[in-house]
């Protein structure tokens, strides 16, 4: 649960208390909106923060290529213990990742030893195989990352021989697919290690590349797509193959390389409940810029439904709950709690100033100015397009700390709602 639960849980509860409290001319109009508006805005983010749970990563692959280094690349802290050469039994080692200040959880799966590289001769033991099954069964994980240290690519190639048995366990005993990503990890000691990083050597640039493209087509017989059109070795998207994409990275702690490729990578292809807690984990603002972006998005679909009957302008204060609702998710996606004097700090900044001391009915009056709108009364098309502008307006001023007034988002982004 990236989102604080007991704060949002207030936070609906004002809102609701605001609607109620707003006085009105015509009551009709005020359970229709209510019915309409306010009451799927709340469900909205109910369900967000009600549904959101921590992501489930797997890792697997030979011992020593870097699983741990990995868990300890994506997670930005020291979780998972490295270099750790001893014999293990093959097993599974879930970690619950928290990062406290965010209020958010990974749950991550090092099956360690699965692979066990010691005797390059045999095929994957039976047991080994197992042992991973039951992991997959126990822990229902949304992506498994398989991890290969790059100069030993070939070395890998039995790894790969049973992922086909693997997808087929997967199929039978799963009700979803779960998207396999492979990770060409240690970029930085193929070929010469001298040679790096990629963006100031071509050639290492190149030999990335080239390493890639004998995976992706003697090895996998698939076809490639690149996550960056403009950089393509920092990795492909596939199609026609048991794996999603393919990634190089480099996970020793201080000389992190193409790290967030993969964690946007991920991120794109976890279920939607647990992009919350992936996301804000990071401490990245870019993703959750996006969340926030598809937040303002809904949002505005939900003001359309308004509906025939539109709002008089009198009676135009009933739009601002579910707009501070939004303002104050939108600042909790940014790093600060989904309460109301969120809202209330963006209102500010935008000129609108309800001290502490104003009852809800005052916020309501005051924010009301805030909507752009024009004529005699409010309709659903109109409603969507202020709630969007006011949206983009606090999202400008929570994530880039800038002050554009919801007007210029208006007009500037009318008929491309992105
Ligand atoms: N140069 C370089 N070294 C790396 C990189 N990633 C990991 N290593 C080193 O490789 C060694 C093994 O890394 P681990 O993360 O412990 O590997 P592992 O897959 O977890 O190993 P097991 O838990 O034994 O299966 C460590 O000494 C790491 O420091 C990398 O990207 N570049
Ligand atoms: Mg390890």
């Amino acid at each position: 649960m990236a989102i604080d639960k007991v704060k949002t849980k207030e936070l609906l509860e004002t809102i609701d208390e605001l609607f109620d409290a707003i006085p009105v001319k015509n009551e009709a109009i005020k359970s229709q909106i209510k019915k309409l508006v306010l009451g799927p805005a709340l469900d909205d983010i109910r369900k967000l923060v009600d549904e959101s749970r921590p992501p489930v990563l797997m890792l697997m692959g030979q011992r020593g290529h870097g699983k741990s280094s990995l868990i300890n690349a994506l997670a930005g802290k020291d979780v998972a213990e490295t270099n750790d050469f001893q014999a293990q039994e093959p097993q599974d080692e879930p970690y619950l990742i928290t990062f406290a200040e965010e209020y958010s959880t990974w749950k991550v799966v090092d099956t360690r030893g699965v692979f066990e590289s010691s005797k390059p001769d045999e095929s994957v033991e039976d047991d080994a195989i197992s042992a991973l099954k039951n992991s997959i069964l126990k822990h229902k994980p949304d992506v498994i990352l398989h991890v290969m240290a790059m100069p030993q690519v070939s070395a890998a190639e039995k790894d790969m021989e049973f992922r086909a048995e693997l997808k087929k366990f997967i199929k039978e005993n799963l009700k979803y697919d779960i998207p396999l990503v492979m990770i060409l990890n240690k970029a930085d000691t193929f070929k010469n290690p001298r040679q790096w990083p990629p963006e100031e050597f071509a050639i290492k640039a190149a030999d990335l590349d080239e390493q890639m493209e004998y995976v992706i087509s003697s090895m996998l017989n698939a076809s490639k797509k690149p996550l960056n059109a403009n950089i393509p070795y920092y990795g492909y998207e596939l199609s026609g193959s048991d794996y999603l994409g393919i990634i190089p990275v480099a996970s020793l702690k201080d000389d992190l390389w193409n790290i967030n490729t993969l964690l946007d990578f991920i991120g794109k292809n976890l279920p939607e409940s647990a992009q919350l807690d992936f996301f804000q984990a990071q401490k990245r603002s870019i993703p959750l810029k996006k969340l926030s972006s598809d937040l303002i998005k809904r949002f505005s679909t939900i003001a359309g439904g308004v509906g025939s009957t539109p709002i008089p302008i009198a009676d135009i204060a009933l739009l601002v709950p579910i707009q501070m609702l939004m303002i104050s998710v939108i600042g909790a996606l940014s790093g600060r709690t989904a309460t109301k004097e969120t809202a209330l700090e963006y209102l500010a900044a935008a000129g609108i100033n309800v001290g502490a001391g104003f009852g809800l009915r005052e916020v309501a009056r005051q924010a009301a100015k805030l909507i752009p709108v024009g004529g005699f009364a409010v309709s659903g098309s109109i409603a969507a397009a202020s709630t969007w502008g006011i949206g983009k307006s606090a999202e400008a001023y929570f994530f880039n700390n800038e002050i554009k007034s919801p007007e210029s988002f208006k007009t500037l982004d009318k008929g491309n709602k992105e």
